[in-house]
């Protein structure tokens, strides 16, 4: 029998269509050779065209689902997107609070890539007091980045990146990856932030089409490489480059978006050895 490979366990809501949310999950870290457990905070109904419903679980289905596996297994790291309650925060932030060694990815997920709502005030406000001081690293996209560094008493201030990153930082997290797919630049330039500033920031080479599933899978793929015990810098560009190729490998099933391919390596036919990236 062979060792088990390293494990991580994700808290995410399905998504039938397999291109986000527990399912983009599970694709990555199978892809990147972690062992996948899942926690699911909520399901939904979905295809590649949008979300038509959402059904959020009981907290006290999630605190079970999550107590049963860590009692029977070591994890490496956590990957949290969507959360579909506070009282689910709550319960994921007393979980994970008792592994205070264990990484802790939150990829703060407060809409799909087409915009279909999936968190309120309360919510952001439970994730920032719960979980922000619990996280290793939060990937917001540049649009959410804005809206979790602003209190609802001071939405008229615009910030620009760097201060967004300040802010969350203030909220206890140690990293703040902000994605800038959505910035009217040539190419998406994504920037890890520490207090200390920028740690890094690599440009991509923009893909054509329009994706689903892109911020589940760049956010599990650093959980993956955390649990394999790389450097947080080093884990955000292996993740980056892992979800470039599975974008570049992408595929359009259905009438919406295009999915990510995770397994795009296990092609016959080899990736080619462009990486995308421009920066360092
Ligand atoms: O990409 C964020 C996300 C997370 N979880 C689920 C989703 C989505 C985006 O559509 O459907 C279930």
């Amino acid at each position: 029998m062979s060792l088990p490979p390293p494990i991580v366990l994700s808290f995410a809501a399905s998504d039938p269509s397999g291109g986000a949310g527990v399912q983009a999950d599970i694709l990555t870290l199978a892809g990147m050779g972690c062992h996948p457990l899942t926690v699911l905070t909520a399901l939904t109904v979905q295809d590649t065209t949008g979300v038509e419903d959402i059904f959020v679980m009981d907290a006290e289905w999630v605190a079970d689902q999550a107590r049963t596996v860590l009692q029977d297994m070591p994890v490496q790291a956590f990957k949290i997107g969507m959360l579909g309650s506070v009282e689910i925060i709550a319960a994921i932030a007393e979980i994970i609070s008792d592994y205070p060694d264990i990484p802790v990815v939150l990829d703060p997920v407060l809409a799909s890539g087409r915009g279909d709502t999936f968190a309120n005030e309360e919510i952001i406000a439970a994730m920032r007091e719960m979980l922000f001081h619990q996280a290793t690293i939060i990937t917001p996209n540049s649009i959410e980045a804005r809206r979790l560094a602003l209190d609802d008493e001071d939405d008229q201030e615009i910030l620009n990146l760097k201060q967004s990153a300040d802010r969350l930082l203030q909220w206890g997290c140690s990293y703040v990856l902000i994605k800038g797919a959505h910035e009217n630049t040539p190419k998406v330039v994504n920037i890890l932030y520490d207090v200390n500033g920028m740690v890094r920031s690599d440009s991509w080479q923009r893909l054509p089409g329009s994706f689903h599933g892109s911020g589940c899978t760049l956010s599990s793929a650093i959980a993956a490489s955390l649990a394999r015990g790389m450097s947080i810098a080093d884990s955000v560009y292996e993740a980056q480059e892992f979800t470039w190729l599975t974008l570049k490998a992408g595929f359009r099933p259905g009438m919406g978006q295009h999915i990510p391919d995770r397994f795009f390596w296990a092609e016959d036919e080899k990736p080619e050895e462009d990486s995308g990236s421009t920066g360092g």
